[in-house]
């Protein structure tokens, strides 16, 4: 009975998958992988690589660089910023608690990372692709 219960308990950390993110590799305006398609209890650990940079959700269309302090939601998020200028390589984890499409790009110089392409998507669907919010964002 108890090793039942214990056992349906661990079964959600067995199944989530954990995805990792690298924000400014090789001194790039990145995120790599840009899309994540993920699932309901999953983890996105973001690694930032160079400079100083944001995690952080914005809208699909319209004002999308740069993204507002905390992000635009619902279930947005906002890692504020952070810097590897340290090399200390920070992280920001991000739980997946839906599977709507959320946008996302970087808050730094004022929108200029975001407009040079410096954008991810979790979980894009075909009305609201990555391409399509990418180009949103250069053109913002
Ligand atoms: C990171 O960038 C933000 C916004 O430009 C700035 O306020 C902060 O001081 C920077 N951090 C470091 C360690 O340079
Ligand atoms: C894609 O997501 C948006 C935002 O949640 C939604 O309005 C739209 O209906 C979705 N498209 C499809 C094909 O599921
Ligand atoms: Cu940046």
């Amino acid at each position: 009975m108890f090793s039942k219960v214990l056992f349906l308990a661990l079964i959600p950390s067995i199944l989530a998958a954990n995805f990792a993110v690298s924000v400014g590799a090789a001194n790039g305006l990145t995120f790599t992988p840009a899309t994540i398609t993920a699932a309901i209890g999953d983890t996105i650990t973001f690694t930032v690589l160079s400079r100083n940079h944001s995690v952080t959700t914005t809208t699909f269309s319209g004002a999308v660089c740069p993204p507002p302090p905390g992000g635009v939601g619902p279930n947005g998020f906002d890692s504020g910023f952070l810097s590897d200028l340290d090399g200390s390589e920070p992280t920001f984890t991000y739980t997946v608690v839906d599977t709507k499409p959320h946008f996302g790009a970087c808050m730094q110089a004022a929108g200029a990372h975001c407009r040079a392409g410096m954008t991810f998507a979790i979980n894009p669907n075909s009305t609201q692709t990555y391409a399509q919010f990418l180009a949103n964002a250069k053109a913002s």
